[in-house]
């Protein structure tokens, strides 16, 4: 059976709380519709909207004290190393406020405000037949109801080719829509009429110590087909229309990575882009805003087959699921409204996602929706390239070399190091500093973890002239973690620390919780990871720099992942006594996702090791957190193991998803959604141990089905279909690469030569049809 309703969310009521509400975006202005139908409410978003101001925040007190925890640390006092820590290997000043950084400098992403609508004429009468829906195939979110004898219909869109978000508002029957649209925010808001059918409103955010951060404008504009619009102290009456067309513009001057074209009075430039788009009819918008997203979205298809369930609204199949019931479809459902997520989160020129991606709607959203760099950013990421939206990464790339400036300052004032890094949190004011606490606050190889992503993103686009422009910041996380590292005295392998395995703690033999050690996991891994990427690209661009000798030499001496007595996986050099073994982060795991040094076929011994791990985390209570759980996918699916991924794949739809199907922490984090879709990815087509795997990870669950589109590295995209548990036919099409793959299918293998462009057709038994 084929799905009723392949690509939609909807619902028969309004929402009653943001969490029901549905999501548009066009990477930088997002809304979230609530569908009332006496009066409709869209949250708004603007990306740049935050409070804050770049802050002195490095710390020279650390430098200082590191030869003193490490000797601490090498002589195994761990409580003492800690304390010491805890005054000096921090940010200086208040740094994050703990996740509420939004009075201080450190700064929070905050809500531009609502667009409120309240409707007048037949409001009394009951209404019928309501429907409430977001179009994945469209990127639109629409409602419809009928009252009074009149069929109402709303549709909504945030368009990236007009910069303006859009609202049409329509009547069945002449001159029967009256309303009245307001703008509001929660503080700092000016509001005006900028015409007759024009509100603005305008602020300036708190930087840290004065009402003198960013300004902001909005400007709502209303074009109505019959009846008339006029302008009231703060709001907009529209009486007797029969359809109308509402523009949002929206702009702020925070100009620190932005684009030159962006820079300027936010009046200004939302008055330039509302002149633009309000001589469009109101097809034209809605055409080009599709065509654009299409181009997109249209890359990939998944069908994992489809049952009655899918006939039912989104909330009730959620519920159906959460009691145990299988529902394929709604599986596709998900893993296609995580790319809309993407697309609609993150288009070149924007700021990258955050925690909520682009949807908050407080001042003070949690951890200030900032960027987190121990998984959170990175597993945002995690689907740009396999699942076909490349594009998509590049508010992050820039974001990226952004934080390599400031990222030197802290490398050289903590460290003394050359390169550049990055720690658990950081913002768009360049934070890069250690957080208040070492023991979520220190992962000072989060900057490795994040130029892994622009390795993988030239491994994918095999683009030769990127990876030259990025070599220079993939060398300074190399030598980095050259200058971090040091001998430890007993083993003589090179260790990076004091690091934590990301907010884990372990029991000293004196009883105290601690999470400082010399060469933790994680911190080994990432930098192998870091010393690989840079090796790797210096070898592609010919390049023979000093750096080069000096890496491979350090590579050897690393400290590699080690097997504990009970054969899991060490999450720390020591066998330590873990104060709480269902952890929701599993960071030693990172060599084998989104790492490669651990592999199934190439690394076997560690491969089993690392499933012991994940087996005794979660039965322990891991994977608690939206986020948690969707890593576990992807680390089922590196172990080859369909079944676990699937029944991860269910968990994170049963107990970590919200009505609107956004990814719950708790509360609202979506990360988790990112995670899920690189998760079902990994499940279908692997290739990060030099082979292109089909299938690497195909659960029972999932008999019959069809992918196309997804992304291998080194240039490739693959389509292939699957009958019975087992490969129907795959399509292996030569993007950018150079033309010699090996695909492998279980126990078979083949190499392929596929010409640049064309594509080869295999069978079940990977011969060519
Ligand atoms: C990391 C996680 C938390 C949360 C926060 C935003 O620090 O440990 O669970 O996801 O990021």
């Amino acid at each position: 059976m084929r799905a009723a309703e392949p690509l939609r969310l909807w619902y028969r009521q309004p929402a009653t709380n943001w969490n029901e509400a549905l999501p548009i975006g066009n990477g930088r202005i997002g809304a979230m519709v609530f569908g009332g139908v006496n009066s409709e409410r869209l949250q708004l978003n603007e990306d740049s909207l935050w409070s804050g101001a770049p802050q002195e925040a490095d710390n020279p007190d650390a430098l200082e004290a590191m030869p003193k925890i490490r000797e601490l640390l090498f002589a195994e006092k761990y409580s003492q190393a800690q304390k010491l820590a805890s005054r000096t290997l921090i940010c200086k000043g208040p740094g994050s406020g703990k996740g509420r950084g939004g009075r201080l400098a450190y700064g929070s992403y905050q809500t531009l405000g609502d667009l409120q609508i309240e409707f007048s004429g037949d409001t009394n009468s009951p209404f019928a037949n309501y429907r409430r829906e977001l179009d994945l195939k469209s990127a639109t979110a629409c409602v419809s109801y009928e009252q009074g004898g009149v069929r109402f219909e709303r549709e909504s869109f945030s368009s990236f080719p007009d910069q303006v978000l859009v609202v049409r508002l329509k009547a069945s029957k002449r001159g029967t829509l009256n309303f009245r649209a307001r703008l509001r925010r929660p503080e700092a808001a000016g509001l005006d009429s900028a015409d007759n059918d024009e509100l603005i409103m305008t602020g300036q955010l708190w930087n840290g110590t004065a009402d003198e951060g960013i300004r902001y404008a909005a400007r709502l504009k209303t074009i109505c087909d019959g009846g008339k619009v006029t302008a009231h102290s703060g709001e907009l009456r529209i009486e007797n229309a029969t359809a109308v067309t509402l523009l949002l513009a929206a702009a702020t001057d925070y100009r620190m990575q932005l684009p030159d074209w962006w820079q300027g009075d936010p009046e200004a430039k939302t008055a330039v882009q509302m002149k633009a788009a309000s001589v469009k009819p109101y097809k034209k918008l809605r055409a080009a805003h599709v065509a654009d997203y299409q181009k997109l979205f249209n890359r990939v298809q998944l069908d994992l087959g489809s049952t009655d369930a899918a006939k039912l609204p989104t909330d009730e199949r959620l519920k159906a699921v959460s009691k145990g019931g299988s529902d394929p479809a709604l599986v596709s459902l998900y893993f296609q409204f995580g790319r809309y997520l993407l697309i609609s989160s993150s288009r070149p020129g924007d700021m990258p996602a955050n925690l909520q991606g682009l949807w908050a709607d407080t001042v003070q959203p949690p951890w200030s929706s900032d960027y987190h760099a121990n998984i959170n950013l990175q597993m945002i990421y995690w689907p740009a390239e396999v699942a076909n939206l490349s594009e998509c990464f590049e508010p992050l790339d820039r974001y990226i070399a952004l934080l390599t400036g400031p990222g030197a300052k802290t490398a050289k004032v903590h460290y003394n190091a050359r390169g550049w890094t990055v720690h658990t949190l950081a913002n768009p004011w360049g934070f890069t500093a250690p957080g208040e606490s070492p023991s979520w606050g220190l992962t000072p190889s989060a900057g490795a973890w994040l130029a892994q992503h622009l390795w993988e993103h030239y491994q994918f686009s095999c683009d030769t002239n990127y990876l030259r422009r990025v070599l220079p910041i993939l060398r300074g996380s190399a030598e980095f973690s050259l200058d971090w590292l040091i001998e430890d005295p007993k083993t003589k392998k090179l260790v990076a620390g004091p690091a934590t395995s990301p907010e884990n703690t372990f029991i000293t033999e004196d009883g105290q919780k601690a999470s400082l050690c010399m060469g933790p996991t994680m911190e080994q891994e990432i930098i192998w990871d870091a010393f690989n990427n840079y090796l790797e690209a210096a070898r592609v661009l010919g390049v023979n720099e000093p750096t080069v000798a000096e890496v491979e030499k350090a590579k050897s001496r690393l400290l590699l992942p080690q097997i504990a007595s009970d054969g899991r996986l060490m999450e720390w050099p020591e066998e330590f006594k873990e104060a709480e073994p269902g952890h929701r982060h599993v960071s030693h795991l990172f060599a084998l996702h989104p790492g490669k040094q651990i592999t199934l076929r190439g690394t076997p011994e560690l491969a089993a090791a690392a499933r012991k791990s994940l087996e005794i985390r979660l039965a322990s209570g891991g994977g608690h957190t939206g986020w948690s759980r969707a890593w576990i996918i992807n680390f089922w699916a590196r172990l080859g193991d369909g079944n676990k991924a699937d029944e991860n794949v269910r968990a994170l739809l049963a107990k970590s998803t919200m009505p609107n199907l956004f990814d719950t922490h708790p509360p609202f984090q979506i990360d988790g959604n990112f995670g899920g879709v690189a998760g079902i990815c990994e499940m279908l087509v692997q290739s990060h141990a030099g082979e292109i795997e089909l299938l690497p990870a195909l659960p029972p669950a999932w008999q019959d089905g069809s992918v196309k589109g997804l992304r291998a590295r080194d240039g490739y995209e693959v389509d292939l279909s699957w009958k019975g548990g087992k490969l129907a036919s795959a399509a292996v099409c030569n993007v950018s690469g150079d033309g010699i793959c090996r695909v492998r299918f279980g126990d078979k293998s083949t190499e392929l030569k596929v010409r640049r462009g064309k594509t080869i057709s295999l069978n079940e038994n990977l011969k060519n049809n």
